[in-house]
């Protein structure tokens, strides 16, 4: 199946993925990104993250020394000026009118929140170049800020963009986080299609995924005692992987310590990998699902009906979307077919894990795990021309 092209189903989202393996000896004639690594200085009295800096909006950071996290002075999105308790909150009369404007025109009231998370005072030292302890932080900090953020809101997303090919607008170590009192696009496609698969089979949808890959082994990334990393059988981004807990969980908050010990180790490793793939920092969009919180203006007692409701449903997981496709310097565009039909790949997700399971077990410093029969470095060279 995987010489041929044929189209790949996402469960999670009902879309559609077209796979070309043949398409990636094409030679490529088209644009490229300038590959810059950020120097490395701990402080730079310019960034508006750094500690004891001030930011764009006139506020000075104080001297942090661990993870430090704020409201975003440019938030898309506000709470309603009807919830002034909450920081950032809308003027007295800016609350947006109700939503249908009538026929086909319709829009609707969005409120929420966003927050920037630092996740270490060092302006050069990135969730890869920290201890397994300081991402371990990073791991409890989104934890707590996910614990609290979804008593109030729908969805609550974790996220960081990594690099100005993402559009990081700031070097400094840090992600986002944004919360919505609706269901996003995307949150909402996969709580669908989530427990249609629970209604169906009474299982949850994720669960039975990663008893699939742990049998069939060949998109296994990273395969540790508490966390599983594949590349999905429907990735779009040519080295896209899906992290996910072995075992239920529906967010982040309910992770034990063993399995954020575990996740900040893993993230390490994975990380790594992603480097060395290229010899380069990897930029990437990365970002947390967890169940949804209480439906919008829902008391905390909501919150714990919510809970009940997606228990068995939602299983925890990570997205990695990395735009890189052959060198830092060729990345993918969503362009043509790809916006106007569907997504489309060329390298397989099987070539892909390998990849990054070659590379992984030449960086890791401590024992790779690798699913047993697979060679760490059984993929053969991408047929490109060199850069
Ligand atoms: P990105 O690098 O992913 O763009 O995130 C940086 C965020 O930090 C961005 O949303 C915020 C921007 O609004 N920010 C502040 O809130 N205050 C500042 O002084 C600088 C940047
Ligand atoms: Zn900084």
């Amino acid at each position: 199946m995987d010489d041929t092209t044929h189209r790949r189903f996402n469960p999670l989202t009902g879309r559609w993925v077209l796979v070309s393996p043949g398409r990636v000896r094409r030679p490529w004639h088209g644009g490229r990104e300038t590959a810059v690594t950020p120097p490395a200085v701990a402080h730079d009295p310019a960034c508006h993250l750094c500690p004891g800096n001030e930011r764009a909006g006139g506020v000075r950071n104080p001297d942090y020394r661990g993870t430090y996290v704020f409201t975003n002075d440019f938030p898309a999105l506000r709470p309603a000026a009807s919830d002034p308790d909450q920081p950032g909150a809308d003027q007295p009369g800016a609350d947006q009118p109700g939503a249908d404007q009538g026929g086909l025109l319709r829009s609707a009231p969005a409120h929420g929140t966003c927050r920037v998370v630092c996740f270490g005072p060092d302006h050069g030292r990135g969730l890869v170049d920290m201890s397994s302890f300081e991402v371990r932080a990073v791991v409890d900090t989104w934890a707590a800020q996910e614990a609290e953020l979804s008593e109030r809101w729908r969805w609550v997303q974790v996220f960081e963009n990594r690099g100005t090919a993402m559009g990081a607008s700031n070097p400094h170590p840090h992600g986002q986080i944004w919360t919505c009192d609706a269901l996003p696009d995307e949150a909402a496609a996969e709580d669908t299609h989530q427990r249609e698969h629970f209604a169906q089979s009474g299982s949850s949808l994720l669960l039975d995924y990663i008893r699939t890959e742990t049998r069939a082994e060949e998109r296994i990334v990273l395969d540790d005692q508490d966390w599983l990393v594949v590349v999905p059988f429907w990735a779009v981004w040519p080295f896209e992987t899906l992290l996910l807990p072995r075992r239920p969980v529906q967010r982040l908050a309910e992770l034990d310590h063993a399995q954020r010990d575990s996740l900040a180790d893993v993230l390490g490793r994975l990380l790594a990998g992603y480097d060395a793939l290229f010899d380069h920092p990897f930029p990437f969009s990365m970002g947390w699902h967890g169940a949804p919180g209480p439906h919008p203006a829902g008391a905390a007692s909501r919150a714990t009906r919510s809970r009940r409701r997606s228990e068995g449903v939602w299983q925890l997981h990570a997205h990695f979307y990395p735009p890189l496709l052959r060198s830092p310097t060729i990345r993918k565009h969503l362009v043509g077919y790809e916006m106007l039909a569907e997504p489309a790949r060329d390298l397989t997700p099987e070539d892909a894990a390998g990849r990054l399971r070659a590379v992984m077990a030449q960086t890791w410093d401590g024992e790779a795990t690798l699913p047993g029969g697979l060679e760490p470095t059984s993929v053969a060279p991408l047929r490109i021309r060199p850069v």
